[in-house]
């Protein structure tokens, strides 16, 4: 990890140093163009940090000034993590742009920090080709998988491609969900059966009728 915090806005700088302090121990500067860099694993740590620069310059006497320098770690701790598989059945005959499945991940990350927000791509395989006739759009930080071919030009009723839920941190982390797509032949489809038909019939009568 690189922190590229040029401060060498002044004229006639000499020296950059870093005032001595706990925080200041994970990091170094380069004395004479001011670049912070980290200087041990952060993995392990908590919280921020803070930083004192001194810079003095050439004079005689030499002057010298400070500026603070806030570090605010971004961690990056949870990878995204896809609940389920995903299964749908679905017409031959299927519209472009109809709805197929929405999907969605959850992250343990803050969702204000890019560590915890999401993006969505499919993904071919295992059926080759598959993902070819499906496109999808992020709404609401979920993924919405849509029909964009004729699924009739495929050779396969049984269509197979992942999903992969990404977050924004550095690195990023994801997951990987299987989308399964059966279209159904409407050929084949069975036609629904009339059940037993229940007919009551009522004959409103007299009372003299009954006799
Ligand atoms: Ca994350």
């Amino acid at each position: 990890m690189v922190i590229a915090l040029v401060l060498q806005i002044m004229i006639n700088v000499s020296l950059f140093v870093l005032q001595q302090s706990q925080d200041s121990s994970r990091f170094k500067i380069d004395p004479a163009r001011g670049i912070i860099q980290v200087a041990s694993p952060l993995y392990l740590d908590t919280g921020n940090y803070n930083l004192t620069v001194v810079a003095t310059d050439n004079g005689a006497p030499p002057l010298s000034a400070e500026a603070l320098v806030y570090v605010d770690m971004r961690r990056n701790e949870n990878a995204p993590v896809f609940a389920t598989n995903y299964t749908r059945n679905i017409s031959e005959y299927a519209s472009i742009g109809q709805h197929v499945v929405t999907v969605s991940a959850s992250d343990a990350d803050p969702v204000t920090s890019p560590s915890g927000q999401l993006t969505y791509e499919l993904v071919d395989g295992p059926t080759q080709g598959a993902v070819g006739y499906f496109s999808l759009s992020e709404e609401r930080s979920e993924g919405v998988i849509s029909v964009n071919r004729s699924l009739r030009d495929f050779p396969s009723s049984n269509m197979y491609f992942r999903v992969r839920a990404s977050d924004r941190g550095v690195p990023s982390k994801s997951d990987t969900a299987y989308v399964n797509v059966r279209y159904v032949y409407c050929s084949s489809m069975i036609l629904p059966r009339l059940g037993l038909l229940v007919i009551t019939m009522y004959i409103l009568l007299n009372c003299d009728d009954r006799f």
